[in-house]
């Protein structure tokens, strides 16, 4: 297929570069161009190469003799420019690899880090994941690429940061990266211990719309900021989406009651689910 406006130029100077008084000519929509009312000479036909192109054959050199018509310099050029593509994925057992039943992250930045230094800079080409966690990059010169996350800080990544070479006109498909999510969450019952034993028996029952909440600052007292939950009709409750931490959940106690488990202290790490913390209290009230 023909090139169009593609810049060719006859270096007579012969220094590799389009210098001013050498004769340029643009190809045409069909990829043809001519040097006419050329002196006899010899000449190097050379191109500008555009960006995302590079030569295949060697700069013609021409014995231009007196009234001759020479045709068919033909000059080829290929697109060297690769692609990456894959999706990011949450990998939700952490094995690193992107299994069935696994679904993409959308709105993840990724970056190639040109620089490598872990961070995303300016000029480095960042893209967003796609709403099925799909994302590309492209039209790049060839090279070897780093792909990072500007990482969110609910995910961990549980695959390494891709090392990608790309060749003149590769397609590289199917580089998955794996996230998790570093969340985790804690839930229980707030129970009537009608025997102030500190254990949830047979016969005990849950209380509802007792607040309780995270004590992030230790002070007993429920601060703004700090996350707090009211439970429900069955005394149940649950703090979710916690980043790795150890808490202290207590509650706002209500007159007529007495605690009589400690408020639990609870180390959440990454991905935990901890049920059963069950906190009782007793009530000075016989009919509850
Ligand atoms: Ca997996
Ligand atoms: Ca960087
Ligand atoms: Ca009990
Ligand atoms: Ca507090």
């Amino acid at each position: 297929m023909g090139l169009a406006d593609i810049t060719l130029y006859l270096d007579l100077n012969q220094n590799g570069f389009l210098d001013e008084g050498e004769p340029p000519t643009i190809t045409d929509i069909n990829g043809e161009y001519s040097f006419q009312d050329l002196p006899p000479n010899i000449y190097i036909l050379r191109e500008v190469s555009p960006p995302g192109f590079a030569s295949t054959t060697p700069d013609p050199i021409i014995n231009v003799t007196s009234g001759s018509n020479i045709t068919n310099v033909n000059i080829g050029n290929v697109n060297n420019r690769g692609e990456i593509s894959g999706t990011k994925f949450n990998d939700t057992n952490t094995n690193g690899i992107f299994d069935p039943g696994e679904n993409g992250l959308a709105n993840i930045n990724l970056y190639l880090d040109l620089n490598q230094n872990g961070f995303l800079d300016d000029g480095e080409p960042p893209t967003i994941t796609d709403i099925n966690g799909e994302y590309s990059f492209q039209d790049l010169p060839p090279d070897t690429y780093i792909i990072r996350e500007a990482q969110n800080p609910e995910f961990d990544q549980t695959t390494p940061d891709p090392i990608i070479n790309v060749t003149p006109g590769s397609n590289i498909t199917n580089i998955n990266i794996g996230n998790v999510s570093n969340r985790g969450e804690i839930n229980g019952i707030k129970f009537n211990d009608r025997n102030a034993n500190g254990i949830f028996e047979p016969g005990e029952n849950g209380l509802d719309n007792f607040t309780l909440y995270l004590d992030l600052n230790d002070n007993s007292l429920l601060d703004i900021g700090e996350p707090a939950t009211i439970t429900d009709e069955f005394g149940f409750y649950s703090f979710e989406d916690l980043p790795p931490n150890t808490y202290t959940i207590r509650e706002v106690q209500k007159l007529g009651f007495s605690q009589t488990t400690p408020d639990p202290i609870v180390d959440v790490t990454p991905g935990s689910d901890i049920n059963d913390v069950n906190i009782g209290n007793f009530s000075e009230f016989s009919f509850l």
